[in-house]
């Protein structure tokens, strides 16, 4: 197999947002056009719900019997990510590209916004895990959150916690210059067109560079 690698690495690409920005639909295209343009491309989704820690996770998230506390469920979607690690570098050192549907961000926001674990607690777990080329940030105002197909009955899933969540977002997201937020109130054709002309420049910018570490 390695002689089947490439010598070009792929690109660490990661969507983040809040539920129903359009991340799943997004990530989907966003590897079919990247596949089409010759660039090999795959999907990955965390929470990756069919690991151990995932089996965990899908009950927490689905409020089963579950007592979990934030801590505990905190650690476990890092853990979810990391058990991963070496599925993710041997793709993108053989020269696939990941596009991922969340990622640390949402491990992030997701906890700081429940105000028991200070922020740079949040971060600890995830330093270390391989750091995304590129962060796209959909946005969609709450306005746009009302008008769009109601949440299902998942812990997380209502109007005021994401609101915090969208503006723990924002606020990771200033200053990083490798996250790019996108209005994701367009159509999904103006949307998927801004991701793919983004990181197919992405993904020849570092197709010779080194993966880093967050
Ligand atoms: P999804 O399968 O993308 O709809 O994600 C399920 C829910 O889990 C969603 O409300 C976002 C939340 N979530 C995703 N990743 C993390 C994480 O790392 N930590 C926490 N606390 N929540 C997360
Ligand atoms: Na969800
Ligand atoms: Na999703």
């Amino acid at each position: 197999l390695t002689t089947m690698c490439s010598n070009k690495r792929g690109a660490l690409i990661v969507v983040e947002g809040v539920d129903r920005s359009g991340k799943s639909t997004q990530c989907k295209k966003l590897v079919e056009a990247l596949e089409q343009a010759n660039f090999p491309a795959k999907l990955m989704t965390f929470p990756d719900r069919t690991t151990l820690t995932g089996k965990l996770i899908d009950d927490y998230l689905k409020n089963k019997d579950c007592k979990l506390n934030d801590q505990a469920i905190h650690l476990l979607f890092s853990a979810n990510r990391w058990e991963n690690v070496e599925k993710m570098k041997s793709l993108i050192n053989c020269g696939v590209t990941l596009v991922i549907d969340r990622y640390s961000y949402s491990g992030i926001a997701f906890s700081a916004v429940k105000k028991v674990m200070n922020l740079d607690w949040c971060k600890q777990p995830e330093n270390g895990l391989p750091k995304p080329d590129l962060v796209f940030l959909l946005t969609i105002s709450l306005e746009e959150m009302l008008t769009r197909p109601g949440f299902g009955n998942e812990r997380y899933e209502n109007m005021s916690f994401q609101n915090n969540v969208a503006n723990m977002y924002n606020s990771l997201c200033s200053d990083k210059d490798n996250w790019v937020k996108i209005n994701a109130a367009g159509s999904i054709e103006e949307v998927h067109k801004k991701l793919v002309d983004i990181s197919l420049n992405t993904i020849r910018e570092v197709e010779s560079l080194p993966l880093k570490s967050l």
